[in-house]
């Protein structure tokens, strides 16, 4: 039976926490520099982020504001480029870190020789060097983006598309979210999938393989498979164990 043979890790809220002081920045510098008065404060933008996608999130935030759908989705448009290139600003400006011990991971995966990806709604022009500043350039054998997929999060078009540019079949594959639209997506393309949540993570996510408090040092299961966290963090063993369990589960 196959263990783990694989890790594809969602980006904003999981690789990075990259959305309050990040992202809602830029969608506010944009608002700005367009003349708009719109400013959302963290806990606007914690609800927004419901919808997957920048620009989608953009439209359907003008269109509640009054705006008539074709001028909200040009609006969107030209928001969502400004925003993008601010947010390129703050990536390279080293303002988007990494979640607590996720590097970790990250480097015992590698020397275990486990193959990484990464599937994320976000824009590849930003996604690229953000993911190059904290990993270089081969940590990832794929990297699929926003930018590549017809459908955006909760559809899992980006993982199945995944899946089938890397030529891996679901099994022994383990995808790491931080929201009910990544565990969804996950989900629709039959990977298992662990959720580490953080201050954004909105809704049930209770139907994950596993659910952990973070990282690590010092996380703890909060839900899904009956395990211990050795050494109190997410590790290679524990997604061994989750790609075991769901073998055995699917078959
Ligand atoms: C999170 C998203 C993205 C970001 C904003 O992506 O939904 O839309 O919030 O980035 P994930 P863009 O968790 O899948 O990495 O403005 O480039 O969409
Ligand atoms: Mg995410």
């Amino acid at each position: 039976m196959p263990g783990l043979r694989g890790v594809i890790f969602d980006v904003d809220g999981t690789l990075v926490d990259s959305e309050r002081d990040g992202h809602r920045v830029a969608f506010n510098l944009a608002f700005g520099v367009m003349g708009l008065s719109y400013e959302w404060s963290p806990e606007v933008y914690g609800a927004l982020l419901a919808t997957a996608g920048g620009r989608q999130r953009l439209s359907g935030f003008l269109q509640e504001q009054g705006h008539p759908k074709s001028e909200a989705e040009t609006l969107a448009g030209e928001l969502h480029r400004l925003k993008t290139r601010f947010f390129e600003e703050i990536v390279l400006d080293g303002e988007v870190g990494l979640r607590p011990g996720v590097d970790a991971l990250v480097a015992e995966l590698k020397s275990a020789d486990i193959p990484l990806f990464v599937a994320t709604t976000g824009t590849r022009s930003w996604v690229q060097p953000l993911l190059a500043q904290h990993f270089g350039t081969t940590t990832f054998e794929l990297v699929l983006t926003g930018s590549e997929v017809h459908a955006l999060k909760p559809d899992p078009d980006v993982y199945v598309e995944l899946l089938r540019q890397a030529g891996l079949a679901g099994l022994g594959v383990v995808a790491i979210e931080d929201s009910v639209n990544g565990l969804r997506a996950a989900h629709g393309a039959s990977i298992p999938c662990v959720v580490v949540p953080n201050d954004y993570t909105q809704g049930d996510v209770s139907e994950a393989e596993l659910v952990v408090s973070g990282f690590g040092p010092g996380a703890r299961r909060i839900s899904g498979l009956l395990l211990a966290l050795p050494g109190g963090r997410l590790s290679v063993e524990v997604l061994d164990r989750v790609a075991l369990s769901a073998a055995a589960t699917h078959g």
